[in-house]
């Protein structure tokens, strides 16, 4: 069975939206009343998404550690001290019994990470067989392996891949404090490429890392004007990880992170707005105040790539005390025609 009925099937859009988001019209959204805020949100949520469900994502790590990239928030680049103990590329069979488990507890989507700059022709190859074995689950897959070229992309699309993941990370004028071994437009380059292999985009950011409200409004507003804008857009907060140069970053304000989740919803109605890395940290409150703002989908699993997350029954726990459904129990209803 696949996890996706004809219903559920992601439209690419465009029109739902101003000709461009400019960076103040999205700052003014976040400097609404919070109230005020989270009404207009929760309004375009249920225009848009009236079943109301929420994605259950699972990640895993397929290829851990020793990146040559100098991401300053990430424990997986050799550059830092993190402790972090870098492993090859699984096999197909422990992919598939991951996978399998991640379905079984009731994930809809699979995301592979892998930590490369770039991946190498025959790596591609290999994560092929890794993207057949999910399929051959009924899973949605997801991959992030870093910058593609468009042969890649249209490689990894004849293996059947759903989507791939490839964050803008922050705006443009905050991304040199961020990373300083690639450019911003060569994020921007693979996710043409990915675009126009027909695989469909995720993309987000992470908030936390010492910006300035200015750059959230502008990482929002690139988000937001990509034609079409992305699919799936994951919200990390920042998992402050020792030996990392963000290891010291002021925690984000709850509150702030829950207003960047309302624009997004607001800037980008048709997407999947995930509340993603940083969970641990929110609490049930906050969460519940995200899924208010318009998330609906999370990363499912006590672990992320490297670090920690909330446990796959907490997480059951917390959606029935909010009666929330998850994707697979709304398509598991619609095909029994409930
Ligand atoms: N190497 C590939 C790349 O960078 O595109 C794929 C893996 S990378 C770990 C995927 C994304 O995870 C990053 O773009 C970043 O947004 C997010 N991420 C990494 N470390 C994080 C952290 N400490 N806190 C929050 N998000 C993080
Ligand atoms: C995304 O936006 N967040 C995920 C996924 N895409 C690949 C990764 C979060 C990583 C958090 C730190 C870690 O465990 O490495
Ligand atoms: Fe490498 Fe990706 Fe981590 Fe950057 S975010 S260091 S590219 S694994």
């Amino acid at each position: 069975m696949q996890w996706i009925s004809p219903s559920r099937k992601q439209t690419r859009v465009s029109e739902d939206r101003p000709a461009a988001w400019s960076v103040e019209a999205i700052q003014q959204l976040l400097d609404l009343p919070f109230m005020e805020l989270l009404w207009r949100a929760q309004s375009t949520h249920r225009t848009y998404w009236p079943e109301g469900d929420v994605e259950l994502a699972t990640l895993l790590s397929v290829k851990t550690g020793g990146c040559p990239e100098n991401c300053g928030y990430c424990p997986q680049s050799a550059q830092f001290d993190t402790g972090v103990k870098a492993q090859k590329l699984m096999s197909v069979e422990e992919v598939t019994a991951a996978a399998r488990a991640a379905r079984d507890a009731g994930a809809t989507r699979f995301c592979m990470g892998a930590a490369w700059r770039a991946p190498k022709d025959r790596d591609i190859e290999k994560v092929n067989e890794l993207i057949r074995a999910v399929k051959g689950l009924g899973m949605q897959s997801c991959a992030t392996l870093g910058m593609l070229t468009a042969p890649q992309a249209e490689s990894l699309r004849e293996a059947g891949l759903d989507y791939y993941n490839h964050n803008l990370d922050t705006a443009p004028e905050y991304y040199n404090d961020v990373v300083s071994s690639r450019q911003y437009q060569d994020r921007l380059d693979t996710l043409q490429a990915v675009r126009a292999a027909g695989i469909s985009v995720c993309c987000g950011g992470i908030i936390g890392m010492g910006e300035a409200p200015v750059h959230r409004a502008g990482l929002i507003a690139q988000l937001a004007n990509l034609s079409p804008y992305p699919e799936s857009v994951p919200i990390n907060s920042l998992v402050r990880v020792p030996g990392t140069p963000m290891a010291d970053s002021e925690p984000v304000d709850p509150l702030d992170f829950v207003r960047i989740i309302a624009v997004a919803r607001i800037t980008m109605p048709k997407a999947r707005v995930r509340l993603s890395a940083g969970r641990q940290q929110l609490g049930e409150a906050v969460q519940a105040l995200c899924f208010m703002a318009g998330a609906n989908s999370i990363f499912y699993g006590d672990k992320l790539l490297v670090t920690g997350n909330p446990e796959a029954s907490d997480d059951a726990r917390l959606l029935e005390k909010l009666g929330l459904r998850t994707t697979r129990s709304v398509i598991e209803s619609e095909e029994a025609g409930c």
